[in-house]
């Protein structure tokens, strides 16, 4: 006799304001629920136990990505901007452009940053201890990114305020048409436009990293379309990640003093506490995935073309993974969250993203004692991100 599994079901909006101010309950309530629970509201499915949204994550011929990684379903309607040629593809496609963005980001290619990106945060620091009290969203979490991203990847200094409406565009567009969309995308056209204007070859600077993705045209590896095409990946992909993580990280210290002290004392724990952050506060929470075939998921039947939202940041928090899962604790092994993602998609771009926090981190620990907090922080709410709006702090000289 075939076991019967009664499947679960949740009216949640998880792109609700409520949803998105204090998800963890809710985070709560999905794990419980299920391996997999209907979600009717939108009529898809949702992961939120880790061992489930780690096995999603590494079978892309079931969860596939070509289908777009938001609620849309690209066979179904037309997506608001031609899709990646990365983050949206499947092999065959993302083969070929993966290999190329994994050559130029790799640990090593990446570690020629270091030195002006630690200049860079150094000089940062010591301008907001002088100042001592300042909002550490945008003259700290923005601010590095901003600077540093950007001047990587070769870009003019010209109009880098369209990077952070970019990225708005990009990360709400990744949930439903609700009121979170339709605000990033009220000015949408001449931000495109920026945005693209700046994925060419005759726009990017000879020694940067986009320049890196148009050397691979030589060889014929990607077509000067597909470059550009890259190019506008790095600028969609590399701020508002950094901007959130570096500002979630601030967050976890002005909250945690006691973890700030046990990281000063302990400098060798920098590079697990920023992991640490990830998992606790994670700054991108969700992707989707689109069923290629019927699968059974802890017996439950999952049908073909069914859109599957993944809570990275609830396997983050899932006990049967974590001890203590609530707990921030910088010298806990927390390498195998979610954040990052997994599998073939796992974040392309993670060595830039620890060198930044580093950097950011490593000026900070040689001269700040403790982060006070001067007012309460507020949210900027976003369909995908989990971040402040801002966060007024005082910087206590070491
Ligand atoms: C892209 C892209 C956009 C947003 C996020 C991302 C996390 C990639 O355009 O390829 O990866």
């Amino acid at each position: 006799m075939d076991t019967l599994i009664e499947r679960a079901v949740s009216s949640v909006d998880p792109f609700s304001h409520a949803f998105l101010e204090n998800p963890y309950p809710h985070h709560e309530a999905m794990r419980e629920a299920g391996p997999v629970v209907r979600l009717e509201r939108y009529g898809i499915w949702a992961m939120a136990r880790h061992q489930e949204v780690r096995d999603a994550l590494t079978d892309w011929q079931t969860y596939c990505s070509g289908a777009g990684v938001g609620l849309s379903d690209f066979r179904k309607e037309p997506p608001w901007r031609p899709p990646s040629i990365i983050l949206e593809a499947d092999p065959p496609l993302h083969t070929r452009t993966r290999a190329v963005l994994t050559r130029i980001l790799s640990p090593a290619a990446i570690n020629v940053l270091r030195e002006r990106l630690v200049q860079e945060a150094e000089v940062l620091i010591g301008r907001l201890l002088e100042k001592r009290e300042f909002d550490g969203i945008a003259e700290l979490a923005e601010a590095y990114p901003l600077k540093v991203f950007p001047d990587s990847v070769g870009i003019a200094e010209e109009g880098r305020e369209n990077l952070l409406r970019y990225g708005s565009m990009v990360f709400n567009g990744f949930g439903p048409r609700n009121d979170l969309f339709d605000k990033a995308m009220a000015n949408a056209g001449p931000v495109r436009d920026w945005i693209m204007s700046k994925c060419s070859r005759a726009a990017l600077a000879p020694d940067g990293l986009g320049m890196q993705i148009f050397r691979a045209t030589d060889s014929g590896e990607l077509s000067e379309a597909e470059a550009g095409m890259l190019v506008r990946s790095f600028l969609s992909a590399g701020v508002d990640t950094t901007v959130y993580g570096i500002g979630n990280a601030l967050y976890c210290f002005a909250n945690h003093p006691e973890q700030w002290t046990t990281l000063r004392e302990n400098p060798s724990l920098m590079r697990l506490a920023f992991e640490e952050v990830l998992r606790f506060e994670a700054p991108v929470q969700t992707f989707f995935r689109t069923t290629t075939k019927a699968v059974d998921v802890g017996g439950v039947q999952i049908g073909e073309g069914e859109k599957v939202l993944l809570f990275l940041a609830a396997a983050n928090r899932d006990p049967r993974r974590w001890e203590r899962p609530d707990q921030f604790d910088v010298r806990r092994r927390a390498t195998g969250h979610m954040t990052f993602g997994t599998g073939i998609h796992g974040c392309v771009g993670q060595a830039v993203a620890r060198l930044e926090a580093e950097a950011v981190f490593g000026a900070l620990a040689k001269r700040v004692a403790a982060f006070e907090l001067t007012a309460e922080p507020t949210r900027r709410l976003n369909n995908t991100l989990r971040g402040l709006d801002s966060l007024p702090l005082r910087l206590v000289p070491a």
